[in-house]
Order: structure tokens, then sequence, then C-alpha cells
């Protein structure tokens, strides 16, 4: 297979309300979508999942769109690919970093090949499952009686998992009182992207008490030492996000027990190659994982129902429907759950199995920039 050509666009979403992490808000998704055209003119479609501003990773959808113009697309266009494995490894030669640019590019790669193929992308990838099990990831809210509003609201509508996005100040009375108003059997966990530090682990230890699923990335994403530590003081698992950019981080979890699960998201570490080789690690260490998200639309959204269709993928991931983002997706068929909080995985068509509306993302478009001829 060949690529010979890869449209950038930028399109703006607007979430139907503000999300709202420990290292800022998004009001207005900036999406970086990729059009790839083949040699033999079959078409797929990726997302880079890199945000607005540098405070998830240090990647932005502005460093991503100036990493795949300058350095990435020149090693992909117009080459030989005998297998969409093969990109990983083309794109980390002696180029650091830019795993949200590389991973956009390198899942375009296995979505297209999917496609030429005539088969389903979860297919590809090796996926087992025909349905994937759904969790939603809610931002800090202003007060514990809002959040436990939209928990229960979460639950109501079949959601399998609620994750609460927590910050120092906003932590153990806001979980309380949650767990006090949903009892104790309810699926919950946190995650605190990065918000904590070693002087609050009495805080941390107090979480215990709440029976959480898990606690997301209390610490810094290159702590691996002190999430050890903090492990070792708690009951309840922690699991990693952030830390984990490389089958080689996973493989240091692991051994330092910085944590006892792994949040993938495909973007966050270079794409679908690398996300195989963490789920396969993990499984063989009985490290159950599960699919994050990043406020994908209709697009990076397929991609992310594809690759939680493996195995290991034991836990609901943050993969809600569309309509919890947006008024309208950019997809056909939306994304759609169902009152036992299940996605279906399409197997029914081939390629990301789903139809790109692009009429309305020329419409929504506000930057385009052509690759290749
Ligand atoms: O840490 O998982 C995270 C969104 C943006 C940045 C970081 C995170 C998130 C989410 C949203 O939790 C998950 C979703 O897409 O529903
Ligand atoms: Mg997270």
């Amino acid at each position: 297979m060949r690529i010979d050509r890869i449209t950038l666009r930028e399109i703006r979403l607007p979430l139907k309300e503000p999300f709202r992490i420990s290292s800022g808000v998004t009001s207005t998704r900036r999406i970086c979508l990729l059009e790839l055209l083949s040699s033999d003119g079959a078409v797929e479609w990726s997302e880079c999942v890199a945000g607005e501003e540098p405070n998830y990773s240090y990647e932005t959808i502005d460093t991503a769109w100036l990493a795949i113009r300058e350095w990435i697309a020149p090693r992909v266009l117009r080459r030989e690919l005998e297998d969409p494995s093969e990109v990983y490894a083309l794109l980390e030669r002696d180029f650091r970093g830019h795993g949200m640019a590389k991973g956009a590019v390198e899942m375009g790669v296995w979505g297209l090949a999917a496609r030429t193929m005539g088969i389903p992308l979860s297919q590809l990838l090796g996926g087992v499952r025909k349905e994937i099990e759904v969790g939603i990831s809610l931002g800090i809210q202003q007060d514990p009686e809002i959040l436990a509003e939209k928990v229960k609201k979460s639950f109501g509508e079949g959601y399998r998992k609620v994750k609460m996005k927590i910050e120092p100040g906003k932590d153990v009375a806001f979980v309380r009182h949650v767990r006090n108003v949903v009892g104790s059997t309810a699926h919950l966990m946190v995650d605190a992207n990065n918000a904590y530090s070693e002087a609050e682990f009495g805080l941390l230890r107090q979480l215990d008490e709440f029976e959480l699923m898990m606690i997301e990335q209390p610490l810094a994403s290159d702590d691996l030492v002190r999430h050890a530590k903090l492990q070792k003081l708690l009951t309840t698992p922690l699991c990693l996000d952030e830390s984990i950019t490389s089958v080689e981080r996973a493989q240091d979890m692991i051994e330092l027990g910085s944590g006892r699960i792994v949040n993938i998201k495909p973007g966050r570490v270079g794409g679908f190659a690398s996300s195989i080789a963490i789920h396969n690690l993990c499984a063989l260490h009985g490290i159950p994982v599960w699919c994050g998200g990043m406020l994908e639309s209709g697009i990076g959204r397929a991609y992310n129902v594809a690759l939680a269709s493996l195995s290991n993928f034991k836990l609901p991931g943050d993969i809600s429907p569309s309509d919890r983002y947006w008024e309208r997706d950019v997809v056909s068929p939306e994304w759609v759950m169902s009152k036992e909080g299940r996605i279906a995985v399409p197997l029914a068509s081939p390629g990301i199995g789903v139809t790109v509306d692009t009429e309305r993302i020329e419409k929504l478009c506000v930057r385009r920039e052509v690759l290749g001829p």
C-alpha cells in the first residue's frame, strides 16, 4: 500500500458543556482531521487527539500540525508499506516524542489498510468483542451536590462506570458525598490528571475508604517512582494515563509497581502498534486495561471503539456516545449507547465503520493543508 496524499483540516466543535480537569478547561474543541488517500484511490479519515493547550501533555493541535507537515508525512508519503505495523518504527527512528501527531498518521494507515482490504478495523487489529462497555468521564463540578446529580443521571442512562475528575480542594468531600448518594456498589473512580504530590499522600489515603475502582494519574506524568511509593500505601489500585507513553513505560510501571491498571489512549502512545504492544504486555502480567478518551469527534471515537474490542480491554472505556459531547457529530451513523451502557463495534462495514460527513466538515473547516501532490 502507498499513501499519496494527506489532507489536514482543522474544525471547531463546541462541546455541549465545558469540560474541566485539574489542569484546564475546554469549551470548544479544535480538532485536526486527516484525510488519507492511497495510490489506488481509497480514502480513510483519522483524527489527531492533541488538545488546544499543552496542559494534558506538551502536544497541542498546533505542534501536531507542524510535526505532521514537517517530519511525519514526509516519512510516510509515497513509501511502499507492506503492513501498517511498520509505520510505528518508521516514525520513531531518531524522532523523539510527538506521539499524538505520529499516532494520527499511524492510525490512519491502519484505517486505510482495513478499508482497502474490505474488513472492519477491529478485525484488522485482532478485536474479539462485538460490543464495548461504556463509562463516562465527568469534569470537575462546582460543588458535591451538582456532581452527585450528574453521577446519578449517568448511571440512570446506563453508563457502567463513572469517572469523576478531582483536584486539591475538590476531592475527598466530593467523593464522600457521591458515594453516599449512589450507594456502595456503584462503579466509581477518580482522575486527578497529575494534580497531587508526595505532600498529599495522607489525603490520597483517605480515598481508600470509598472503595473506588481506581485512582487515575494522581501524580506527575514522569514520576513512576512516587506512584510506586503511593501504590504501596493504598488498597485502591492506581491507574496510569499520562505516564504511559510507550510499551517501555508500561513495563516500568509493572516492574516498579507504580500502578495496577492502564488507561490506553492510542493517540498518547503513538498509535495502534504501540497500543497493541501495551495491551499484550499487560495481558501477560494480569494487568487489565481500558480505553481512555480525549473528547474526540466521531472519527477518533471509531478508532477507540475498534481498539477497545481487543480481549484485555476488561473495564469500561471513556467512549461516550456522540450526543454526550456534541449537538451533532461529523459521522453517520452517530455513536449511540444502549440502555445497558454498550456501544456496538461496527462489524458490517469496512474501515472505520462510519461514514464521514465531508460536507459538514468543509463547512466547519477553518484551516486546511494538502500534503503531497
Ligand atoms: O485524563 O482522561 C483524561 C479529556 C481530556 C484530557 C484528558 C482526559 C479526558 C477525559 C475525557 O477524561 C474522556 C472522554 O473523551 O470522554
Ligand atoms: Mg486521565
